[in-house]
């Protein structure tokens, strides 16, 4: 029976009835109860609730992709030898996906000068000579130190393949 299903988000429904059902509804058990004694109502409810719980559920799905990776195309849309996009914010331990795009081979460096002290740009980047040849291949990295990194392309960076992160 959907009331039960639903019997945690229907508690709200039931505040209009006696305040002795209202403490009723915390168990499954006692939801049956209420729901029998106007069973109108309480199917009514139940499914308008049972649909809420559903787009909640959804939406915080859609919340928890989102916070698992930034994504960043590498050759914009145009052709452009260029980070797309090429500054951006992302929060420490957001997961950086670079992916190929257009006007590839492309790379991913950072620039050892311009990261956070402490942090091993080696670690973080790509190798100068190590490219991503094909379209869709991608390079991941998390960064977890606070602060403003600055990186490029290294076949591309006099063209103006560079980008800058902030993470927050
Ligand atoms: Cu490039």
């Amino acid at each position: 029976m959907a009331s039960v299903i639903s019997s945690a988000v229907s508690v709200p429904s039931f505040t209009g009835l006696k305040a002795t059902s209202v403490k009723a509804a915390n168990t499954a058990a006692t939801t049956v109860k209420v729901a029998a004694a106007s069973p109108k109502l309480s199917v009514k409810a139940s499914l308008k609730d049972a649909a809420i719980a559903a787009v909640a559920v959804s939406a915080s799905a859609l919340l928890a992709g989102n916070a698992l990776a930034f994504d960043v195309l590498l050759g914009d849309n145009d052709g452009a030898l260029a980070f797309e996009p090429a500054t951006f914010s992302v929060p420490a331990g957001e997961k950086i996906v670079f992916k190929n795009n257009r006007g590839f081979p492309h790379n991913v460096v950072f620039d050892e000068d311009e990261i956070p002290a402490g942090v091993d740009a080696a670690k973080i980047s790509m190798g100068e000579d190590d490219y991503l040849n094909a379209g869709g291949e991608e390079y991941s990295v998390t960064l977890t130190e606070k602060g403003t990194y600055s990186f490029y392309c290294a076949p591309h960076q006099g063209a103006g393949m560079v980008g800058k992160v902030t993470v927050t």
